[in-house]
Order: structure tokens, then C-alpha cells, then sequence
């Protein structure tokens, strides 16, 4: 088991609404001031969804360059950035997202159904966007949503080889109506079968947010945690800012014996470099 925890936060995402959730970080500056405040809180990566100036999703590939740059610039922070969009960004623009250079990306390994739409992750466009990685020297994080999406893992290692960094670093997203179940037994069984030597976080959608730190922690397991994946702090509160689900992460970890890593050890354990 792996002697501290990595915290990676999902400040934004690209389903919530910024008129109904005013906490979401939509602006540039909104985002870095949510960095800066979750990285002190703990977290090492950010897993970043950007927003336009009307709030609503994009992958305008100008101001993700600009939102890598302020980042590195006023954390240091380990910068991914969502390949996956917006259920309705074409795939082109998904693998576009990697000429903003960041050092990490996510990079989900299948398709799932998505509460009433569908998240599309054809194996063609999962090879290409491996492949591109591997050319840019960009490491990806195996976003999981479902166990046939490790199966897919499995056969993509064996196919195109090793990731970037070495590292084969999996994030277990459970509760997604259509994906993983959020509860312990569900994490046992995509556990067991990772592939060898891979590390792994969990995130639980919603409800199953809470529970499911608690279960990953117990399994040895890292975290990722924020507004992209839950709303609400605890039943009828909503989240106030993503920096407290960060420091409860961060409070949980450590009372686990097991305190949240910092970015330097946490580039070193993904294999990025500083
Ligand atoms: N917004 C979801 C459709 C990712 O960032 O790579 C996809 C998602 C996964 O959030
Ligand atoms: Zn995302």
C-alpha cells in the first residue's frame, strides 16, 4: 500500500450549471483561485474542464493554452486535462485537447451511458488519443467507469505498450447511472482486476461520493474528489467550495496513516516531470 494519498480535484466538469451553483469555477480566474486553495487543502492533481464566457463547456483550444499556462504559473499543481469533454464535443476537438500540452490528461476506456445520454469511447478514437500521448510525452489517467472499460485497458497496454511516465494510474469513476455502482463490493471486483502493478483513485458521483472515499482509502486506494463529480457537501448542504472537499479528503487520508502527497512526490510517483 502506497504511504500517502494522492488528491486530485475536479473543480468543474461540464455538466453543472454555473447559474444554479454560483461556487462553480467557471473564469480563468475563478479556476486559479480554486487551484491555488485546493492545492493548499491538499490536492496534488487538477483535472480540468474550462468553461467560455457565457459558462457553458468548451475545448477552444486558445484558452486551454491559457488556462495551462496560469496554473503552472500560480501552482504546482500537476495540470490534466479532460480529453472527455462534453458528451456532445466531437472526437476531433477531444484529441485536439492535447496540443495544449499539459502533463497529464484523462483518457476513458469505453463507452457508458451517461444518466440519459451516452459517453462515447470508440476503440479507434482510444487509440488514437493514446498514441498521441505516448508522441507528446503526456501521461495519461485511465478514466474507469465500468469493468468492461478494464478489459479495454488491458488490451490497449498489450497492444500499444507502456504509458508515458511508466505509470499505469486508473480512476475508478463509480455512481454514474449506467457505470460502476458506488459501493465497496464494486471496488473490490474492478480492483482485483487492474492490471499488474497499476495504482489507482476513486471518485463517487453524487451520493456515493462520500462512501466511496471511505472504501478506497480502506482498499489502499488514492482519491479524487470535487464539483465535477458532487454538488452537495452532505444531505440538504450544498458544497460550498472545492477546497472543503479537498480538506475533508485530505482529513480522511491522514487519519487513515496514509496524509495526502505533495506535488513534488506526486509527480515523482506518476512519473512527470517537475
Ligand atoms: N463530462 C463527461 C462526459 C473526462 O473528463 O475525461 C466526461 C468526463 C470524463 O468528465
Ligand atoms: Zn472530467
Amino acid at each position: 500500500m502506497t504511504a500517502a494519498t494522492l488528491i486530485t480535484v475536479a473543480p468543474t466538469g461540464a455538466e453543472a450549471d454555473k447559474s444554479r451553483t454560483p461556487a462553480l469555477p467557471v473564469t480563468l480566474d475563478e479556476l486559479v483561485a480554486t487551484a491555488i486553495a485546493c492545492q493548499a487543502a491538499g490536492a496534488a492533481v487538477i483535472h480540468v474542464h474550462i468553461r467560455d464566457d457565457k459558462a457553458r463547456p468548451t475545448l477552444d483550444l486558445p484558452r486551454l493554452k491559457d488556462t495551462v499556462a496560469a496554473l503552472r504559473a500560480r501552482t504546482s499543481l500537476i495540470v490534466q486535462l479532460s480529453t472527455g469533454g462534453a458528451v456532445t464535443d466531437p472526437f476531433e476537438d477531444r484529441l485536439n485537447v492535447l496540443e495544449a500540452s499539459p502533463d497529464a490528461c484523462s483518457l476513458t476506456c469505453g463507452k457508458v451511458n451517461f444518466g440519459d445520454d451516452v459517453f462515447m469511447n470508440p476503440w479507434g478514437f482510444i487509440t488514437d488519443l493514446y498514441q498521441a500521448t505516448q508522441e507528446k510525452g503526456i501521461a495519461p489517467e485511465f478514466e474507469l467507469f465500468d469493468l468492461g472499460h478494464i478489459s479495454t485497458l488491458h488490451r490497449l497496454l498489450a497492444t500499444y505498450g507502456p504509458p508515458h511516465g511508466g505509470r499505469i494510474h486508473c480512476d475508478l469513476v463509480m455512481g454514474v447511472p449506467g457505470g460502476f455502482d458506488g459501493d465497496l463490493r464494486t471496488i473490490a471486483t474492478a480492483v482485483q482486476s487492474l492490471p499488474d502493478g497499476a495504482t489507482w483513485s476513486a471518485t463517487g458521483i453524487g451520493r456515493t461520493s462520500v462512501p466511496v472515499l471511505l472504501a478506497a482509502l480502506s482498499a489502499g486506494g488514492h482519491l479524487r474528489v470535487g464539483m465535477e463529480d458532487t454538488l452537495t457537501f452532505a444531505k440538504g448542504r450544498p458544497v460550498r467550495d472545492n477546497a472543503e472537499l479537498v480538506t475533508r479528503a485530505a482529513s480522511a487520508a491522514t487519519l487513515a496513516q496514509r496524509p495526502p502527497m505533495t506535488t513534488a512526490a506526486a509527480r515523482a510517483f506518476l512519473g512527470i516531470d517537475s
